[in-house]
């Protein structure tokens, strides 16, 4: 017999051997697989760019632009099970690589690693990264339930599209922005502005998205083009389509965005020949130039000296600018 304490220890011990034998394989190992496969890093290198904006040194902001990347690829790793995706940065995506059980427990454990980071600062600023965080990891969520909401609804709006993006991708982006702002101490304002700097351009970047995803390069994308259209996702690009169509093609955009056919390709080149013939491309890349014009006309009111303001114009430009 043993006692009270040593029962207790044997459990402790036998789960130790368990978590060490499954953790590489069924947790960490998807998390060192999304990490490794890199992608653009745009939103931790905001994060510390800002910090240096405002003042101080990137290495300061280092936990938490770690914290923000690694919150960016929990939602993506959700994102592709929610898209059914089966390509992300050229590589096949985690749920197909291992399944959707181990996808969603190594996206979520990356959601709880994402918030450790944030330990590593002081009381003051903790608090306010750490409330940021939260309201943004929510919002993020929030605008994903309404992406997924939007594929079988018919009657989406364009404001509530904007919604949806600015929730599920620019809050991050302004986010990620604002941390940089939080950590060198900066007077509340600049944290406001840079955080309208991003969201704009986070709207933006989220209309490049839904564009590439129809026109861009298969050979240079890292996702699959054209599954947006697969999904039935009211984009910008569907939801003008519809405006500028007469009834006729508004019944057959309708149609095609109310099921899954069997062979997707027929469907993808009638719709993108929609996109295009309806000015809806068009409107697409209209809006993108707007939302980053928005961004820029919030530099003019930050009191930054104008070569950090070009620095950030630059990289807005860059993002933009970004071809596939
Ligand atoms: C992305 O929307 C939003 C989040 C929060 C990951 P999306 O599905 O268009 O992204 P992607 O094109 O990268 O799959
Ligand atoms: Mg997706
Ligand atoms: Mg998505
Ligand atoms: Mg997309």
């Amino acid at each position: 017999m043993h006692s009270v304490s040593q029962y207790q220890e044997f459990v402790t011990d036998y789960l130790k051997t368990q978590i060490e034998l499954k953790e590489p394989r069924n947790l960490y190992e998807p998390i060192h697989y999304i990490l490794g496969l890199g992608g653009k890093r745009i939103r931790p290198v905001l994060t510390l760019m800002s910090a240096e904006i405002f003042g101080t040194s990137y290495k300061k902001a280092l936990s938490a632009a770690l914290a923000v990347e690694v919150f960016h690829n929990f939602s993506l790793v959700h994102d592709d099970i929610m898209d059914d995706a089966p390509l992300r940065r050229g590589s096949v995506t985690v749920h197909e690589k291992w399944n959707t059980n181990t996808a969603i427990l190594s996206g979520d454990a990356m959601l709880i690693l994402a918030y450790q980071y944030f330990e590593f600062y002081k009381p003051v600023i903790f608090r306010k990264l750490a409330k940021l965080f939260s309201k943004t990891a929510l919002e993020v969520c929030e605008g994903q339930q309404m992406d997924v909401d939007f594929e079988v609804r018919q009657d989406v709006t364009i404001p509530e599209y904007m919604k949806m993006i600015e929730y599920k991708t620019a809050v991050l982006v302004a986010a990620a922005m604002k941390m940089g702002a939080i950590i060198a101490e900066t007077p509340k304002k600049n944290g406001k502005l840079i955080y309208d700097f991003g969201l704009n351009l986070g709207l933006a970047f989220q209309l490049q998205d839904d564009y590439l995803d129809a026109f861009g390069n298969p050979k240079t994308f890292g996702k699959q083009v054209g599954g947006d259209i697969i999904e039935n996702k009211k984009t910008y690009l569907y939801l003008k389509a519809i405006e500028f169509s007469n009834e006729t093609n508004k019944q057959r955009l309708t149609d095609l965005f109310s099921n899954q056919p069997a062979d997707s390709s027929d469907k993808i080149n009638e719709v993108k020949e929609i996109f295009v013939n309806s000015g809806a491309a068009a409107a697409t890349q209209k809006a993108i130039e707007e939302y980053t014009f928005r961004a820029f006309e919030t530099l003019d009111k930050m009191s930054i000296g104008d070569k950090k303001k070009e620095i950030l114009r630059a990289f807005g430009e860059n993002l933009m600018g970004r071809k596939v």
